[in-house]
């Protein structure tokens, strides 16, 4: 596996370093709640990580639990047919960030300082940094045959995803932007509801095998919708906090990874 950063990002597609480059991709972003970046990846690294997903496959928790689309407990004031309350079901895997091998070109991109300076200059941050625990940073998804991620919002103000194996149909990425306003506080009881019962058209990101996506999935509810055929869908997470020292929230850990750390 390759370690230097340029034989693993297409930088003459991708100029990182280039003004106008920066500055096109943070007004898609803004604009669209979503930045895609095709064939970021070189193509033969994305082969490399499709085998690596394949040989690391075994060690994946498969979420059994459920989760509202806040990702928080439930609040026992309110009903449990309250929008709040409705449990959604994700059955996909995943590895975390110490089961992913030494060796993997993720780490090298993780942590590469091109890469992250790209990054903060088009979500507008001065820094960004890896979560505290040893568990949030990387993830690897799984999802075969039936499995899928349902509706929710991220915890994090922006997350990175690369898929590196698409199935045959089927794991397809939805969304709503700006639903809700996490920092005010505003939940939007009722359009939530609307998109879980299906009563508002939703949006779709064309996502292919190599493509780098920066999303803003904390004001945006977001599902992956089921697997379909025997290939299983291999994706991504790059997770990155606006402050040191924070861990993902150990609700989330136990609702994806099964453990705290
Ligand atoms: O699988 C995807 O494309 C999105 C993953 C996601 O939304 C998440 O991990 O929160
Ligand atoms: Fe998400």
């Amino acid at each position: 596996m390759a370690n230097s950063i340029q034989d693993i990002i297409d930088f003459k597609a991708y100029p990182l370093h280039d003004k106008g480059f920066i500055e096109a991709s943070r007004r898609t972003l803004d604009e669209t709640g979503a930045l895609l970046l095709p064939q970021f990846i070189q193509k033969q690294i994305v082969s490399a990580l499709a085998q690596e997903a394949e040989a690391c496959a075994e060690l994946a928790y498969f979420t059994s639990g459920t989760h509202n689309v806040y990702l928080t407990p439930q609040d026992e004031s309110l009903p449990a047919s309250h929008v709040y309350n409705r449990q959604i079901t994700s059955s996909k895997g995943c590895i975390t960030t110490d089961q992913v091998p030494a060796t993997s070109a993720l780490h090298v991109i993780y942590h590469n300082d091109d890469f992250k300076n790209f990054i903060c200059q088009v979500v507008g941050q001065e820094a960004i940094y890896p979560y505290a625990d040893p568990l949030s940073s990387i993830n690897v998804h799984y999802a075969h045959e039936g499995q899928e991620l349902g509706w929710h919002f991220d915890n994090s103000a922006f997350a990175i995803t690369l898929l590196i194996q698409a199935p045959e149909a089927g794991g397809r990425f939805e969304y709503v932007k700006d639903l809700r306003d996490a920092d005010k506080g505003e939940m939007n009881f009722e359009q939530v509801e609307a998109v879980l019962d299906g009563d508002i058209a939703v949006d779709t990101l064309d996502i292919t095998p190599g493509t780098l996506v920066l999303f803003r999935g904390r004001n945006a509810m977001h599902r992956v919708t089921p697997t379909i055929g025997k290939r299983p869908r291999f994706l991504v997470v790059l997770a990155y906090n606006e402050a040191p020292n924070i861990a993902l929230s150990e609700q989330a850990r136990m609702t994806f990874f099964g453990r705290l750390g």
